[in-house]
């Protein structure tokens, strides 16, 4: 399968000190991606270190070498910078120094960093893209734990092979990685069946928020910041409670509303299913994503953002509709 990929020669060549850094609220194909390129790179003897705005979120910890992930920022600067599965620099959240930035992705529309990016759109999770990098780079040194970093992205980012960006190509991946040591019963046990009672209490809260607009078409959860405070609970606790919405029969387009620290900035998710693009309902908020799963910030009066992302939806499906008829 041996395919030319610039950014292998790029940090061949590379003989100073290598970033490789991801988004803040970082998720499992972020932190997948990140650990499994930066095992990869120390085992060819690379100068390599990894690091993100915030902590590692609870249900990652079991990943290999996760202690050895550092804060963002780092007052250094690096002689190149990898950043994977994020759009754009602005992602890190924080400032990040390097003489040279690279991205390997797969979000739609993302900014061009350098003649080096590896970003394909097509792809179901960024692990999926470092996975094509590694295995053309060098096969043979991709192991248990690498195995376990990549496979972790394609379960998360793909709703465990359920969402609609998993192809026969997704489980080719996920063939290769199981065989090269990834274990899906241990690494989906330790994503999604170690639940805290607290966290079952912020959902229950926030399943009591769940409006329907739109003959039920649009769904919308809010997590205001008290939930988590009576709860004590934590915002990346808040991952996946949008895929409660988005199970409605009626649903096309479920939106979750996340109060930030400050109350007046809402991190807002968007999930489709396959009718509305709701990375174009966040792109114009300002954020970004992909066909069925995007996302962005708003601030504002809580009732007033509400309203402004109902209506870009409706408008959005009132299109739809006059496109069927
Ligand atoms: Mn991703």
């Amino acid at each position: 399968m041996e395919k030319y990929i610039p950014i292998i020669e790029r940090l061949k060549r590379e003989e100073k000190d290598i970033l490789i850094f991801t988004h803040e609220n970082p998720d499992g194909d972020g932190i997948g991606s990140m650990i499994a390129l930066y095992l990869f790179l120390k085992k060819i003897g690379k100068n390599v270190v990894m690091a993100m705005k915030d902590d590692v979120p609870y249900v990652y910890n079991f990943l290999p070498k996760v202690d050895e992930i550092k804060k963002l920022p780092i007052n250094h600067k690096f002689s190149v910078a990898i950043l994977v599965d994020a759009s754009s620099r602005k992602r890190a959240g924080t400032q990040i120094q390097s003489h040279e930035l690279i991205r390997i992705d797969h979000h739609i529309g993302g900014e061009f960093e350098s003649i080096y990016d590896y970003v394909d759109d097509y792809s179901p999770s960024t692990t999926a893209v470092v996975t094509e990098i590694l295995r053309n780079w060098d096969e043979s040194l991709i192991d248990k734990e690498i195995a376990t970093c990549l496979y972790t992205g394609l379960i998360t980012d793909t709703g465990s092979f359920k969402y609609n960006n998993t192809t026969s190509k997704t489980f080719e991946i996920a063939k290769f990685l199981t065989e090269k040591g990834a274990d899906p019963f241990y690494i989906s046990k330790m994503v999604f069946e170690r639940n805290k009672v607290n966290v079952l209490m912020l959902l229950q809260k926030t399943l009591s928020t769940l409006e329907l607009y739109n003959d039920g078409k649009i769904a919308v959860l809010t997590v205001f910041r008290d939930f988590l405070n009576q709860t004590n609970t934590l915002e990346e606790d808040t991952e996946g409670f949008v895929n409660f919405a988005r199970s409605i029969e009626s649903v096309k387009v479920a939106i979750i509303m996340i109060q930030k620290e400050d109350l007046k900035t809402w991190r807002v998710s968007l999930r489709g299913k396959g009718d509305v693009d709701v990375q174009e309902i966040a792109k114009y908020f300002g954020g970004g994503g992909h066909k069925d799963a995007a996302g962005c910030r708003i601030m504002g009066e809580y009732e007033k953002v509400k309203e402004s992302l109902v209506d870009k939806v409706s408008q959005k499906l009132e299109n739809l509709q006059l496109i069927n008829v």
